[in-house]
Parts: C-alpha cells; structure tokens; sequence
C-alpha cells in the first residue's frame, strides 16, 4: 500500500498465472494463454451485459433458434458463445471445444494444443432481461500424451479438470477459479480493465443456514430431496429453520454459496429424471470449486466428480454445498 492509501502493487489474476509458470519449470505458457483468453471473452461478455438494454441486445435470437438442447436462445447467449470460441480459438492452445449453446464439439485436428475447454457462455438466460447476475462456466482438460484431438476426448471425469471457474455478471464482476488447490476470487476493475484479487482462499463453511432449489418442482420430488428439504424447514425443538434463496442462476447461487455456505440443489424428479443441468459445463466446473473450496459435490449418491459423461449435452442431479449438509442429504439416498 503506498502513503497516500492506493495499492500499487495489484495481485491480478495475469500476475498470478505468470508466477505460476514460474513454479513449473516445463511449462510453456499454453495454459497462461487459454486463461487469457477466457478472460478476454469475460471481459467482453462484462460490456455486452452491462449495455444491453441500451444496445437493444435483450430478448431472443430469432423464433426458429434453439440451442443443442431445445432451449431458445437470446441474443445474447448467442454473441457470448461467439465470443468465447473466437477467443479460445486465437489462443491457439486448445483443440476440443464444447460449448453448451454448439450441437457438437469444436475440434480442431492440426494438433494446435494440449487443451479442452468445455463451457457454458451464458448461464442463467431467463435472467437476462431483468438485469439480475448471470455467468459464464468454464472447465479446462487436458488431452493424455498422445491422445488425438475428439469430442470423445472431452468425455472424462471432473476429477481431471485441470481448471474449473465461473465469471459472474453481478453487481460487479467476479471471477472465481481453481486449480484443484484453493479456490481465488478476482473482480473485474472496470478501469483497469484487470481481475484483480479479492476474494483469496474461499473456504465454505461446513455447514451453512440457506438451502436454494426451485421448490415449484416439490410436486416432483423424490423422497431424498422432501425428506431433507422437509428437516431443514421443520428442525426439531431449539433448532433454528434453514432460509430459502433461489437465484435461478446457477452462478449466482453457486458464487453465495461458497462465500456464505448452505446447499445448492438441482435434483432428479419424476419430471426430469436426471435434473437440469449438464455434466461437461454446469455440473463438473462447479462441483471442482466446490469441493476444492472444501465442501461436497454430490450427485445424490456419490462425489459428483467421478461422473464419467457419454454424451457431451448428458445431465445430471446435483447437489452442492457445505460438508455436512450434502453428506446429511446422501445418507437419505
Ligand atoms: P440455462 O443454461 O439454460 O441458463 O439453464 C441453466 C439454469 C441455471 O443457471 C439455473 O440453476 C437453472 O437453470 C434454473 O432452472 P429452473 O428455472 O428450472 O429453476
Ligand atoms: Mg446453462
């Protein structure tokens, strides 16, 4: 901090990854220069979001639009998705792309680098045109030795993310990644045009007070999610009820979750047995933050990270949040 109370020494988000290159003595700067890129396409998705109105960029693409899972697309979660696969394609270092919004992975097979990226451009759309936070998901994989570029090659655990993050379009913006080892929080200076450090070390606290889940579906419910939903709304005797909150934007939910703790839950039903949410770009990116945050990544049986995908749109339950809560919801199983 210099005298007259100005930090002028940063801690940015290209800072860090520049002294994490440093500490591997391989490596080359592939990853530093995909991390650019999601950064780039975060800051320009930043802009868009924040003129929308403005710039009429609300409402939907066009009526024949829908994405690779039947949803309609809004203009901007087109111009997002365009976004991201310029970005990560000038990177020049990934070779398989999967993007929520693409029926297909992207594959690139002149053997230009080592990495996969799965992503959501915009998550959260019903949000869009009231101005409440929505976000962009991000997973990074890496190809084994020798591997050949494919959309196979994205079928993998989250467990081997090398990388899983989230940017969010919120009050201001913030994004939270992690390596496997601790979960950073950078928000976006909108002078500087940098994600700077603020949120360093996010630890979710064991056990939290809130639970968010879109209780319109209890109709729906299996017994798992009643029977638990119904504790934590009727505790016995001393014990005070969990509060409810519910975003409908996983991000946002995902990011107060991890900074006040609760559950985040988007379960099967016998509506839609496998839940909403995708493996690849909803589900893996979020359980890896939150469990390297030191919390639980459920699919309502076992870690949701040891999901092996065989499709890349594939869904899945999930369940997020504080140790002991999700464990209090598996033992329900
Ligand atoms: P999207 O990718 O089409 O935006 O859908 C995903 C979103 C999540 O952000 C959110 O958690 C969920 O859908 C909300 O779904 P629902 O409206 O069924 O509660
Ligand atoms: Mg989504």
């Amino acid at each position: 901090m210099s005298q007259f109370n100005v930090d002028t020494n940063l801690i940015t988000l290209t800072r860090h990854m520049i002294h994490e290159q440093k500490q591997h003595p391989n490596a080359k700067g592939d990853f530093t220069l995909v991390l650019a890129s999601i950064q780039l396409g975060c800051k320009f998705v930043t802009s868009l979001v924040r003129r929308a109105g403005i710039a009429k960029l609300n409402g939907t693409a066009g009526t024949a639009d829908t994405n690779a899972s039947g949803e309609t697309q809004k203009k901007l979660d087109v111009l997002a998705d365009e976004i991201f696969i310029n970005a990560l394609a000038s990177s020049g270092k990934v070779a398989v792309m999967v993007s929520e919004e693409q029926e297909k992975a992207i594959v690139y097979e002149d053997g230009r680098g080592p990495y996969i990226v799965v992503f959501d451009p915009l998550d959260g759309s019903s949000n869009i045109d009231a101005g409440v936070s929505i976000g962009t998901i991000f997973g990074v994989y890496q190809l084994h030795d020798g591997e050949k570029p494919s959309e196979e090659a994205a079928l993998r655990p989250g467990r081997e993310l090398v990388c899983g993050g989230y940017c969010m379009y919120g009050s201001s913006t913030n994004l939270v990644l992690s390596f496997g080892n601790g979960v950073h929080g950078y928000t976006l200076d909108p002078t500087l045009g940098e994600f700077v450090l603020t949120h360093e070390n996010i630890r979710i606290p064991s056990r939290g007070k809130i639970y968010s889940i879109n209780e319109g579906n209890s109709i729906y419910w299996e017994k798992q999610t009643s029977q638990w939903v119904n504790g934590v709304k009727n505790p016995e005797k001393g014990k005070s009820p969990y509060s409810l909150r519910y975003i409908g934007s996983m991000v946002a939910d995902i990011h107060r979750t991890l900074l006040y703790g609760g559950v985040f839950l988007y379960p099967g039903d016998s509506k839609s047995p496998k839940g909403k949410l995708r493996v690849l770009y909803e589900v893996f990116p979020m359980s890896f933050l939150i469990e390297a945050a030191g919390g639980r990544a459920s699919n309502g049986k076992h870690s949701a990270l040891d999901i092996v995908p065989k499709s890349i749109h594939e869904r899945s339950p999930v369940f997020l949040g504080s140790k002991e809560d999700i464990e209090d919801i598996e033992k329900l199983a």
